[in-house]
């Protein structure tokens, strides 16, 4: 990496602590995902944005402010990056998802507290992520409980913004979230002193309908027999589209695109023949979490999608493009973005509906819901998920896992058995 001591000092980051950090990430991602055989060249441009992660889009972030311009950082796909990239000012995701930064949180959250929450909360207290520095203004959301408790006290230390996510979805909720849209667009506009006008909206929605439509040709090539890139490499793409700057992302993932093209008709795949297909639902996976799909995938399987915020739940569903007015853009936004299927609403048995539609679109043999430890949400919800699939003759496998290595082996252990009744 090249030397950025001299930043993340001005950021007033613990450059000791941060140092131990970029000792042990190459090791781990060369383990996960150099060790791959027959990846496509296109993820040249994502390994180099993981080896120079705390670098080059920081730095980036940076010049930007020295320019006047101002960083928000948000955690949930509710929180529409279009409203914020139309005041000129960039979103970028801020969850957390490594170990690294968990004890951190703990320091002031329960242990009993989900580990995306617990990482995000000690990476920003701790002074150990550029990112969390960065960001000016943090947008978060009225998602689960353990989010909303987490932005009191984040906000003793940064400014925070909370957008309250109603919890139903009848036209009154629909409603109410374009109110909260226009809202945060206010505040936006306060905040950069920038105007959002519709003609600005309007770009601001297709930068990120351009990501999203990238992101879906992507997935498209999950459903080949033999998919031309791993989940792995998926999860990795997907992951990087939440911080990086939109328009160069949606063009790498093109770029990528065209190559896989290629690949499909050389009929060039990455997995053994006869591997399981796998799809995964439930909590995200931040960044450097790669847990489960390295444990899926090096046990010979093939992730083919993900119903989760960091899968499909990220760019499924465009936003309408032709509105001319900002309350018709708003109007827009809150109906794309209530189509979403987080746990934290109810009843939400559309995400089973998107569930069993998954595993039919991508020909899954099986379904591993997990869940991440204390996430509430999703664990109660895994019953129904979990009643629903054995309704439809699904295979599913509930797991419960956190960001430590502790479980791994058993993990394996629970993936190798399902796979292998999966091939019974
Ligand atoms: S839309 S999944 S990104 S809230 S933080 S709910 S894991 S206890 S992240 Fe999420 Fe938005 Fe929903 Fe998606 Fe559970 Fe942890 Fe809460 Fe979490």
């Amino acid at each position: 990496m090249a030397d950025y001591r001299q930043m993340w000092q001005d950021l007033g980051m613990d450059l000791q602590t941060h140092d131990v950090l970029c000792d042990v990430l190459p090791q781990a991602f060369g383990d996960v995902y150099l060790s791959q055989k027959n990846r496509p060249e296109g993820m040249d441009f994502f390994n180099m944005v993981v080896a120079e992660i705390h670098g080059i889009r920081p730095a980036e972030l940076v010049e930007f402010q020295k320019t006047g311009g101002k960083v928000f950082g948000t955690f949930c796909v509710y929180v529409p990056d279009e409203v914020i990239f139309a005041a000129d000012a960039i979103a970028t995701g801020l969850c957390g998802g490594s170990q690294f930064w968990v004890p951190g949180g703990e320091k002031v959250l329960p242990t009993s507290t989900c580990p995306l929450i617990k990482a995000s909360v000690g990476a920003r207290l701790d002074a150990t992520c550029p990112f969390f520095r960065i960001a000016d203004m943090y947008i978060g959301e009225t998602t689960c409980d353990g989010k909303k408790k987490a932005w009191e006290i984040l906000a003793e230390d940064v400014p925070v913004y909370v957008m309250d996510l109603p919890q139903m979805k009848r036209d009154k909720d629909v409603k109410a979230w374009g109110e909260e849209i226009a809202a945060l667009k206010d505040k936006v506009e306060e905040f950069t002193g920038n105007k959002v006008t519709a003609e600005k909206l309007k770009e601001g929605i297709k930068l990120i309908n351009d990501k999203r439509r990238a992101l879906a040709r992507l997935y498209e090539f999950r459903k080949q027999p033999n998919p031309p890139i791993s989940g792995k490499d998926c999860l990795l793409v997907s992951q990087i589209a939440f911080y990086d700057d939109p328009a160069r992302n949606a063009q790498m993932i093109n770029k990528l695109c065209g190559e896989l093209d290629e690949r499909v008709q050389n009929g060039v795949g990455v997995y053994e023949e006869g591997a399981k297909r796998i799809l995964i639902t439930g909590t995200p996976m931040a960044i450097p979490n790669w847990k489960l799909h390295h444990i899926v995938e090096s046990s010979g399987a093939a992730v083919v999608a993900e119903e989760t915020c960091t899968g499909v739940r990220y760019f499924e569903h465009l936003v309408e493009e032709n509105r001319d007015t900002l309350e018709g853009q708003i109007d827009a936004l809150a109906e794309r973005y209530m189509k979403i299927n987080c746990a934290c609403f109810t009843p939400n048995e559309k995400r089973i509906d998107d569930i069993k539609r998954l595993v039919k679109e991508y020909d899954a043999d099986g379904v591993i819901d997990v869940n991440l430890k204390f996430c509430s949400l999703y664990d109660i919800e895994g019953y129904n998920v979990e009643k629903a699939m054995k309704e439809a003759g699904i295979p599913c496998l509930g797991i419960e896992t956190d960001y430590t290595d502790e479980d791994a082996g058993q993990l394996r252990t629970r993936v190798g058995a399902f796979l292998e009744m999966l091939g019974e």
